[in-house]
């Protein structure tokens, strides 16, 4: 149960969702990570790098945000693609605020607001009534009088409840938007208790972690085309070390070899990687060992999404 007691203060306990959605790569996952205060969602410089929704709380004295990091919004027809863009809008409705996120930088300034994509999100935001803040993320790649202008023209596209120009990834402007956030809470339950930061298990965070260095490692079509399921979770000398096997699964033969690499180097060095984050993130010596095999045009095959999770 909660380690918050407001039984005796005057104050009442206060909690509420915030769904944080954009198009991809605006940086939601970055933001969600630094709002927890721990890295929880895996960012890639790639677009699409988040495929599910992912929560991460919160805490502070009398209250709790849960925030919920979504898939980027983007055109999406059937399979993969759209089970991520389904995933990305139904988090709409389960939000007390909506944080819709958008980015500035070289080139993105005379980019058309607020686009297709975004017009579908703020048309979602509307038709269910939700309070939204425009969050302008990556201030740090631009001169600050710019952003006026810019942030104009979005305000004329959307009564917007407030405006945060941030960066996400040094933390600029994260407290005020903290604070914003706090003061439009409603009176709630604690919905996690004090020691938990997000509802995901550590199977699938050694996935995703697997995949981040995936997405890293691999071009083009590649990275599409990757799942990775854990086959083993095992905590050994009493917890003090895991191991962990894991399966990359690859849509296309000519893949795999990709994956594999020459002699094995690819995989080596992507389990190297992925062991490290490992050993960072739970705090403890992992042993990784890693598979690689083809499921034929999975992102397309509703069972094989259903089997890998995305339904
Ligand atoms: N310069 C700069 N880069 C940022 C900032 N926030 C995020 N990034 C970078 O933007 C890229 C995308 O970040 P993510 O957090 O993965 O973006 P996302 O919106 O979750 O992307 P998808 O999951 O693909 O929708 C990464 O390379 C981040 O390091 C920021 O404030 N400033
Ligand atoms: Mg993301």
């Amino acid at each position: 149960m909660t380690s918050h007691d407001d039984s005796q203060t005057a104050s009442p306990y206060r909690s509420g969702f915030v769904t944080i959605i954009g198009r991809p790569n605006v940086g939601k996952s970055t933001l969600l990570n630094g709002l927890v205060g721990e890295r929880v969602a895996i960012v890639t410089p790639k677009p699409q790098t988040t495929r599910h929704r992912l929560l991460g709380v919160r805490h502070f004295a009398g209250g709790q945000i849960v925030f919920l990091d979504t898939p980027g919004v983007h055109k999406a027809r059937g399979g993969l693609n759209e089970y991520m863009l389904d995933t990305a809008m139904a988090a709409i409705a389960d939000a007390d605020l909506v944080y819709l996120m958008v980015e500035v930088g070289p080139g993105f300034m005379n980019k058309d607001v607020p686009g297709d994509s975004n017009r579908r999100i703020l048309e979602a935001i509307a038709a269910a009534g939700k309070p939204a803040f425009l969050l302008i993320n990556k201030i740090d790649l631009v001169d600050k009088r710019e952003l006026l202008p810019f942030i104009e023209r979005w305000r004329a596209v959307h009564s917007f409840d407030e405006v945060f120009p941030v960066s996400a990834e040094s933390r600029d402007g994260l407290e005020t938007l903290v604070a914003a956030t706090v003061a439009r809470l409603p009176q709630g339950p604690s919905f996690y208790d004090g020691e938990t930061i997000t509802d995901r298990t550590m199977r699938f965070l050694a996935a995703e972690i697997v995949r981040e260095k995936t997405m890293l490692l691999f071009r083009d079509e590649v990275p599409y085309s990757i799942a990775v399921v854990i086959d083993e979770f095992r905590e050994l000398d009493s917890g003090e070390r895991f191991h962990i096997a894991a399966t990359v699964i690859v849509e296309r033969e000519s893949q795999k070899p990709i994956v594999v690499g020459k002699g094995g180097q690819t995989i080596k060095k992507l389990g190297e990687q992925a062991r490290k984050d490992m050993e960072v993130f739970f705090e403890r010596p992992v042993g990784l060992k890693l598979f690689v095999k083809v499921k034929k045009d999975w992102t397309n095959d509703p069972r094989a999404l259903a089997e890998l999770g995305y339904k």
